[in-house]
């Protein structure tokens, strides 16, 4: 499928999603909200995916946040379906079977840094930088900001972010846990695929289990969170891998041949 705003590549196992608006600093307009659902939707669809990276083109920006010429004469109902898509967009990352990394090369602003955070992962260059500047522009943060920030980092550390709007850099997202790694610039698309394929080398059926597992049961007790990956467990058992994995552990066999089924 052919995009404007965003480029969708695979490679041997892995898929990469750039925003691709380098001179708005990849800005989510709604266009490019759409474009993202429909290529989360291929990514979905395709087999041959197992990983998907999300990045942002150029070396300034991941994503500088929604479009503000967009939205600047918005009404209230356009601002809504404006939200509604933003969401969409945002959950159909988080709803994915497969596990999505951003790797997050430069600025992550407001709906940048919300997109970075349905992400599963998130590995940072150096001057990438973190923001949720929405109060400064009189609205709230719209992308599932305040609900994911503050499940992601200490909930004193959201609301500063939040209630201030500074910026900061990826040392301390790394500090505050919001960022798993850090590295160069230039390390950056290298490391996403050392970790992607770090990823691919075990079961694909068993990772996406486990993301629903630990996505669905952070949102319920622990009574019925455990219930469901009990569940889980006992499907894994259906699984040519699961006999695989566990034939290749007592063979003391190293390569393993997963087939996803
Ligand atoms: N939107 C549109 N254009 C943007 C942009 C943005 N968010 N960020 C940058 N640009 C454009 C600039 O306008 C400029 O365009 P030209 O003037 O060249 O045409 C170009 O990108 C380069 O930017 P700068 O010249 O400003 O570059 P600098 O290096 O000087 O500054 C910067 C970089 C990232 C610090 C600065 O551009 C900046 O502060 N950008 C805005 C960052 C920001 O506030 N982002 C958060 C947006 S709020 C909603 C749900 C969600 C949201 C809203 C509603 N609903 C439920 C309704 C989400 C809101 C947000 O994300």
């Amino acid at each position: 499928m052919e995009f404007k705003n965003v480029i969708l590549t695979k490679d041997k196992g892995i898929g990469t999603l750039t925003i691709n608006r380098p001179k708005a600093l990849n800005a989510l307009n709604s266009e490019t909200l759409a474009e993202i659902c429909d290529a989360v939707q291929v990514v979905a669809k395709d087999d041959e995916i197992i990983v998907l990276i999300i990045t942002g083109a150029g070396e300034k920006s991941f994503v500088a946040g929604a479009d503000i010429s967009e939205m600047k004469d918005m009404n209230a109902m356009q601002g809504r379906e404006f939200g509604i898509l933003g969401n969409k967009a945002m959950r159909s990352i988080e709803a994915l079977e497969k596990p999505v990394i951003a790797a997050v090369n430069g600025f992550a602003l407001g709906g940048g840094c919300e997109l970075s955070m349905a992400c599963d992962v998130r590995i940072a260059s150096t001057n990438a930088k973190f923001a949720q500047p929405e109060a400064g522009l009189g609205i709230t943060p719209g992308f599932g900001g305040t609900q994911r920030l503050a499940r992601l980092v200490p909930m004193g550390m959201a609301k500063e972010l939040i209630y201030t709007t500074n910026m900061i850099d990826a040392q301390e997202a790394y500090r505050i846990g919001l960022v798993n790694k850090v590295v160069a610039l230039e390390d950056l698309m290298a490391t996403a695929i050392k970790l992607a394929n770090d990823m691919i080398k075990n079961a694909p059926i068993a990772v996406k289990l486990c993301k629903q597992a630990i996505n669905r049961g952070m949102q319920v007790d622990i009574d019925t969170a455990i219930a469901f990956e009990a569940e889980l467990f006992g499907v894994c058992f259906a699984t040519e891998d699961q006999k695989e994995g566990m034939t290749a552990f007592v063979e003391k066999r190293k390569e393993k041949n997963f087939k996803n089924k």
